[in-house]
């Protein structure tokens, strides 16, 4: 008799992690369905949960360890890897010093303890140089609402009236947000979608705004003068918790609602619309910032005028508005105040101050060129995990090249990728069903353990990774800890709540009730407790106190050379940046990758449907097979190629040069290119 057997954890084949219910026979993964006593999912998973039985038992899934030799990779045992590893780290930095040996962690891996660890090791060890994909994703809008708010809230859209999102796609990208903006749009909240495409969420749209990429700041002022001059933004909360009033009312003045459209082609009276639609539902305004708004070179400045708006509405912290997530009380993994390190020069630090300030994160673009250039220092040796870079960040045969000149270039990852071929060892890492870690759910304020499922013997978890190598280098005590479960129990002590707890109750533990309205108390976590109209702190660093608009460049200086605007990376529901096309039911579905076009302009390049055509810009080509969208899918000039395709890879053309000047984000959401057919 087969022994059967269910277990609870967490699914992270995306961020939003569902509880889910995992079934095994004789220790084998069967299926998986959704675990409804959680309060975040509520039972219901998306498609991708059950491709986890696909991806953990994949035939191509790594099992042993590589080691890159003139024949090719060839397996080496587990601890003779770790051995060598550690000798060379350590051989490096008694060449180079300390600071020339990085770690980079990508987003497979999440934010929480799997990051820490990192930068646990790293300071340990004594170096700055921690990298991540947050050099290009979310930094940009946390920035822009921290600067202004103290912190990124959530919003509150059950309770809403007014949802809007802005460059953000939540049916393909988050589908528990999407049930929430439907749920509310059948208790009557208008939706505002403002995208330059016609994307899932923005067919449901009461208002869709089809802004020109990288314009959304004109749109964004122009909806503050319609307020300040229609009197139908909240004064009290204005007078009472505000700075720099008078400063943005001046500068609203010239975004008259002709001046937005001439700037982003959204109609005068949609954006006059779109005041008054905000004004009537106000506070109960719940907005969402995706990714589109923040790959630009403009980016920060853009989200922070849409969290000035807010602060207009009274919306802060406010039921049906954004709410600020109370966080739980634990340790802290990271070694920032015992071992500070910024005198050593993070990378990245000196030109973009803000990204170290505010989240002590180095630069990865930035990297490449340290790396390449030995500037200002050399940076020679790199262990990577969760991330693929050679495909998802900007300028690909730039990166190919900095990762094949490391001295010691390591990779942990579940498959052969792209950037694992490239490095000197591959390591096979645990996938998320393999390993033990606790999430928070800050929407609902719980904490829930995500436990493992099964284990391989060479398929190290995080924490025994990064544990096994500080014990080789000379740093162990410091990761003291002897399996994940005892550092689970160590991080949330301070919390009160206990690790028999969190395993006691998969669906999750509440460590706060939901508050409204904090600031009457606690103020805001901005430098003067207010909201932050003006910021005297990005204006002691240089850059101007409020959010002003700067039009994208392609606007500023149109290009003959490369007349297309390409926006990169839109999400598709199966696929997940550069994962999941190994998954064959999935690739049955999205084959291939596209490059979407206007049909207008796929009259001008003389193509049609199916063709492939070259892609070029400053930086690169590459070539692709064209969709023709329908007239209203996208706008005439534009382009949308998602990233993530090895056969087609998209950041062959981003840049890796133009950069918001806050975050360092590079410009991969208005892409100058040009287009030409080619003939096979
Ligand atoms: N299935 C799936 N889900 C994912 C991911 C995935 O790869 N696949 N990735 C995850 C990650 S790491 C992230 S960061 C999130 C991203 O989640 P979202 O931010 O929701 O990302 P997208 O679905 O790409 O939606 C971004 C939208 O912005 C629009 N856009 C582009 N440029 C501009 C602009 O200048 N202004 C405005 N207003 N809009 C613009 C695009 O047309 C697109 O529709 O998704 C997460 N979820
Ligand atoms: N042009 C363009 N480029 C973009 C974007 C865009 O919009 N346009 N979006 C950007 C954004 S927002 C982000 S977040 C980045 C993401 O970029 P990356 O962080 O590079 O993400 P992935 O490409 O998904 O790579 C994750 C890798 O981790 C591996 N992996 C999966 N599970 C595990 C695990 O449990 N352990 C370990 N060790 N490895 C695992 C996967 O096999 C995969 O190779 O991409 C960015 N790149
Ligand atoms: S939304 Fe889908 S992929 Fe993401 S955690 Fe939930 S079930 Fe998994
Ligand atoms: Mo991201």
């Amino acid at each position: 008799m087969a022994e059967r057997k269910v277990m609870q954890t967490l699914c992270r084949m995306c961020d939003d992690r569902c509880a889910i219910n995992v079934y095994l026979e004789n220790g084998r993964m069967v299926d998986i369905d959704g675990f409804a006593p959680h309060p975040w999912n509520q039972g219901r998973l998306c498609v991708k949960a059950r491709a986890a039985i696909d991806m953990v038992y994949h035939a191509d899934r790594l099992m042993k360890p590589l080691k890159k030799t003139k024949d090719g990779f060839q397996e080496i045992p587990l601890s003779r890897a770790l051995d060598e590893i550690a000798d060379r780290l350590l051989s490096i930095r008694e060449k180079f010093g300390a600071r020339s040996i990085s770690a980079w962690k990508g987003e497979a891996l999440g934010f929480a303890q799997q990051e820490d660890m990192v930068r646990r090791f790293l300071h340990a060890f004594g170096t700055p140089n921690y990298f991540s994909n947050d050099s290009q994703c979310y930094n940009g809008r946390y920035f822009g609402y921290r600067l202004v708010e103290g912190t990124w809230p959530v919003p509150d859209y059950e309770n809403s009236r007014c949802i809007c999102l802005w460059g953000a796609n939540p049916p393909y990208a988050h589908p528990n947000m999407t049930r929430k903006i439907m749920r509310a749009r059948k208790k009557g909240a208008k939706l505002i979608v403002v995208d330059p495409r016609l994307s899932a969420i923005a067919r449901q749209a009461y208002i869709h705004a089809a802004v020109l990429p990288g314009t959304d700041g004109a749109l964004v002022w122009g909806i503050i003068h319609q307020l300040i001059k229609e009197q139908s933004y909240d004064r009290n909360f204005v007078e009472q918790y505000t700075i720099g009033f008078p400063t943005i009312a001046e500068y609203a003045e010239k975004f008259t609602p002709e001046y937005v459209e001439a700037e982003t082609s959204v109609a005068s009276g949609m954006v006059r619309d779109i005041a008054r639609t905000m004004a009537c539902a106000a506070p109960k305004v719940a907005i969402y910032m995706g990714n589109g708004p923040e790959h630009h070179e403009n980016g920060v400045n853009n989200i922070r005028a849409v969290a000035c708006l807010y602060g207009l509405l009274g919306a802060v912290d406010h039921e049906g508005g954004n709410r600020t997530v109370e966080g739980m009380k634990k340790n802290n993994m990271t070694l920032y105040e015992e071992i500070p390190l910024r005198n050593l020069g993070p990378i990245g630090a000196e030109r973009f101050p803000v990204l170290y300030d505010f989240r002590q994160e180095c630069h990865t673009m930035t990297a490449m060129s340290t790396i390449l250039n030995s500037e200002p220092y050399p940076l020679r040796a790199m262990v990577l995990t969760g991330a693929n870079p050679a495909m998802t960040n900007p300028n690909s045969l730039k990166v190919r090249k900095a990762f094949e000149s490391l001295d010691l270039f390591v990779v942990r990852d579940l498959f052969m990728t792209e950037t694992a071929k490239l490095a000197d060892y591959v390591l096979p890492a645990a996938s998320f069903l393999e390993r033990t870690e606790i999430h928070y759910h800050g929407v609902c304020q719980t904490v829930t353990l995500a436990r493992e499922i099964l284990s391989y013997p060479d398929c190290q978890d995080e924490y025994r990774f990064w544990h096994d190598l500080a014990h080789r280098v000379g740093i162990g005590s410091y990761f003291p800890w002897q399996s994940e479960p005892e550092l689970v129990r160590w991080i949330i002590e301070p919390s009160g709540i206990t690790l028999e707890q969190l395993e006691a109750h998969p669906e999750g533990v509440n460590y706060a009730p939901v508050r409204y309205q904090k600031w009457k108390d606690e103020g805001f976590r901005t430098p003067s407790g207010k909201i932050e109209f003006e910021s005297r702190y990005l204006k002691e660093l240089g850059y101007e106190s409020i959010p002003e608009y700067k039009p994208p460049s392609y606007k500023r200086c149109p290009s003959t050379r490369y007349p297309y605007v390409l926006i990169t990376g839109a999400r598709k529901l199966l696929y997940y940046h550069s994962r999941f096309r190994n998954i064959k039911r999935f690739r049955t579905a999205i084959p291939f990758a596209e490059v979407e076009m206007h049909p207008c302009d796929a009259a001008d390049c003389g193509v049609k449907n199916g063709d492939t055509v070259r892609v070029t810009s400053r930086i690169g080509s590459m070539e692709i097979p064209v969709a023709i969208m329908a007239p209203n899918e996208i706008l005439p000039g534009n382009l949308q190629i998602t990233h993530g395709w090895k056969e087609a890879n998209v950041n062959l053309v981003t840049y890796d040069d133009r950069f918001d000047p806050i975050s360092g984000f590079p410009l991969m959401k208005a892409v100058e290119v040009r287009v030409e057919k080619v003939n096979h």
